[in-house]
C-alpha cells in the first residue's frame, strides 16, 4: 500500500481548519472591540517573529543541505573544517533569540498590565458575573439589573465584568471582544471589554467544567447607548403580570414549582430563588437556557426534559405537569416582559 507523505496532511489541515470560520461572531481573529484588537496584534507579532525565524532557519537549512551535499570523490578530502565552539558563531546565535525575545516581551508585558489597569468607574459600566453549572448570571450593581446568559453592554463604553464561580472553575471568552479570563469560586477576577458596533457576540465557558461544559453559552448584546439607556429603564421595571386566565394559571404553578430555586421580581411572589437564572423578563431573552431559540416549544422541551438537553444540569425534569399545566406555565413566561 502507498503511504501518503505527511505533507498531503499538512496541505489537508488549513482545509479543514478553514471550515471553522465562524457564521455567529465568534473569531478573534475578527475583533468587534479595542481590547479584541490590541490582544490581535500581539498575536500578530508573535506570528510574524515565528514565521521570520522558521523562514530563515529554513533557508539555510536547504541551502547548507545542497551546497554541501557529499559528493564524488568527497571521501579523500578528509573531514571538512569544524565550527564547534566557534565564539563569533555562538555569540551570534544567542544574541538574535534574545534580541527576537524582547520585541516580542517589550509589547507583550506592557499591553498586559494596560489591559490590566482599572478603567475610571465614572465611564464603566459593572457588570458582576456569576458562574454556576451550567449557566451565567449577570448582576449590574450600580443599575439594579439582574440577567441571565444574555448580558447587555452599551457600545463605546468600557465594561468592567468583575467574575466569580459558585461551584468549579469556569473561564468567560467573548472571542470576537477579547479575553478570556477564568471565574474562581471564592476569588474575583476582572476583566475588561468593549464593543465598537451594535451586535449579538457569542461568549463560552472555555473551562472544562462538567458534564454540560460544551452548552455553557451566554450572549453579549451591544446596544446604541440610547437603546441600551432605554434597555436598562425597561429592566429596571419590568412587567410580571400574567394577562390572561390561562397565564395567571401559569403564574399560579410557578409560584408551587419553581420559585425555590427561580425568581421572577415584580410578581409579587414570597420568596426570590438564587440558585437558578432570574426569569425576570424571560420572554425578552432571545435563547433558552443559553443554547434553544426562545420559543413555545424549546420553552415546553426544557421544562420536560432540562436533562436530556443539558445533561447534569441543576434543573429538575417537569414532566410530572400536564400539557394543560405546562401550557399555562409557558403562557405565563411569555407575559414576562
Ligand atoms: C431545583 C431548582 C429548580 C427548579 C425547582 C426549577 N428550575 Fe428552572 N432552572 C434551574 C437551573 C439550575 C437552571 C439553569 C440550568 C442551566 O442552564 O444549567 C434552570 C433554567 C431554567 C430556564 C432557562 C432559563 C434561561 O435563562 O434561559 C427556564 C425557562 C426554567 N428554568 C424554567 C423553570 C420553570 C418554569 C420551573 C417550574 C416549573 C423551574 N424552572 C423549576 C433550576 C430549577
Ligand atoms: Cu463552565
Amino acid at each position: 500500500m502507498k503511504r501518503r507523505s505527511p505533507a498531503w496532511w499538512l496541505l489537508t489541515i488549513p482545509g479543514l481548519l478553514a471550515g471553522c470560520v465562524s457564521r455567529n461572531n465568534m473569531s478573534a481573529l475578527d475583533p468587534q472591540g479595542p481590547v479584541g484588537k490590541t490582544q490581535l496584534n500581539l498575536i500578530y507579532l508573535s506570528t510574524a517573529i515565528m514565521a521570520f525565524v522558521v523562514i530563515v532557519v529554513a533557508v539555510i537549512y536547504i541551502y547548507v543541505v545542497t551546497r554541501y551535499r557529499e559528493r564524488p570523490g568527497d571521501e579523500k578530502k578528509g573531514i571538512p573544517e569544524q565550527i564547534s565552539g566557534s565564539k563569533k558563531l555562538e555569540i551570534l546565535w544567542t544574541v538574535i533569540p534574545v534580541i527576537l525575545l524582547v520585541i516580542l516581551a517589550v509589547p507583550t508585558i506592557t499591553t498586559t498590565f494596560r489591559l490590566e489597569e482599572r478603567p475610571d468607574p465614572a465611564e464603566t459600566i459593572r457588570v458582576n458575573v456569576t458562574g454556576y453549572q451550567y449557566w451565567w448570571a449577570f448582576k449590574y450593581p450600580d443599575l439594579r439589573v439582574t440577567t441571565a446568559n444574555e448580558v447587555h453592554i452599551p457600545t463605546g463604553k468600557k465594561v468592567e465584568f468583575n467574575m466569580t464561580s459558585q461551584d468549579v472553575v469556569h473561564a468567560f471568552w467573548v472571542p470576537s471582544l477579547g479575553g478570556k479570563l477564568d471565574l474562581n469560586p471564592g476569588r474575583n477576577t476582572r476583566l475588561v471589554l468593549q464593543a465598537d458596533r451594535p451586535g449579538v457576540y457569542e461568549g463560552k465557558c472555555t473551562e472544562l467544567c462538567g458534564a454540560s461544559h460544551a452548552l455553557m453559552n451566554f450572549r453579549v448584546i451591544a446596544h446604541r447607548p440610547a437603546d441600551f439607556d432605554r434597555w436598562v429603564a425597561s429592566r429596571q421595571k419590568p412587567d410580571s403580570t400574567a394577562k390572561t386566565a390561562e397565564a395567571r394559571e401559569g403564574k399560579r404553578l410557578v409560584g408551587q414549582n419553581c420559585i425555590g430555586c427561580h425568581a421572577v421580581r415584580g410578581a409579587g411572589f414570597q420568596v426570590e430563588g438564587t440558585t437558578a437564572p432570574e426569569l425576570t423578563g424571560f420572554s425578552q431573552r432571545t435563547r433558552v437556557a443559553g443554547i434553544m431559540e426562545n420559543n413555545r416549544k424549546n420553552v415546553t422541551d426544557w421544562l420536560k426534559n432540562p436533562q436530556g438537553l443539558k445533561p447534569g444540569n441543576r434543573m429538575p425534569a417537569f414532566d410530572h405537569l400536564s400539557e394543560k399545566q405546562l401550557r399555562a406555565i409557558v403562557k405565563y413566561l411569555e407575559d414576562l416582559k
